[in-house]
């Protein structure tokens, strides 16, 4: 089983399509949040990720929305088809997936908060996750793209295929094969 995964687009369709346009065939496409941003709904975005069947998460931008933006999200209800806001109001928190003999989480800053800290290469934090009982944790949230081990946990962050803050200054992807393990990032082209 293949997986593409993908974070942070924060409402920016046009990478999101490159993303897809530069896609190697897979067999299930996670999105680690923020797909969109607090002041920032972005239909296009949303309809893309609903036409390719992404399973997302929430990150902080869209708990800030959902729960913290009533003035801006009252505006969004009244422009914008409910069936795509529901589908980044009802998306989780976190995600889990068993396949292939391997158990995978999704969250979009950290395990243990949702919505806050950073894991960074190189992280402290990583030793907390070494300690977790999974074979594949997912994060977002840095736009810094990592494939990382800690202790058996393998943990991938796709960075973000819009705003990468790393030196690259491209976009990425990540992609995840469950037969072999092995995780590589992608980059994109710039416009
Ligand atoms: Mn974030």
């Amino acid at each position: 089983m293949k997986i593409a995964i993908v974070s942070d687009i924060h409402a920016d369709a046009k990478a999101l399509k490159r993303v897809f346009d530069d896609l190697p065939s897979v067999d299930r496409v996670l999105c680690a949040g923020d797909a969109v941003s607090e002041f920032r709904f972005c239909p296009d975005t949303v309809d893309l990720l609903r036409l390719a069947n992404v399973q997302c998460i929430q990150g902080n931008h869209e708990h800030v929305l959902f729960e913290h933006n009533p003035g801006y999200l009252k505006r969004c209800q009244a422009e914008y088809a409910p069936e795509l806001l529901d589908m980044l109001a009802k998306a989780p928190t976190t995600f889990e997936l068993e396949a292939a003999g391997a158990r995978l989480l999704m969250v979009h800053a950290t395990p243990w908060e949702p919505f806050a800290g950073y894991v960074h290469p190189g992280s402290g934090h990583l030793a907390r996750i070494a300690k977790m009982d999974f074979e594949y944790v997912i994060l977002g949230h840095t736009h810094v793209p990592m494939v990382e081990k800690a202790g058996n946990v393998t943990v991938i962050n796709p960075g973000s295929c819009s705003q990468p803050r790393d030196q690259e200054r491209r976009g990425s992807y990540a992609i995840l094969d469950l037969a072999t393990g092995e995780a590589t990032i992608h980059r994109l082209r710039l416009d």
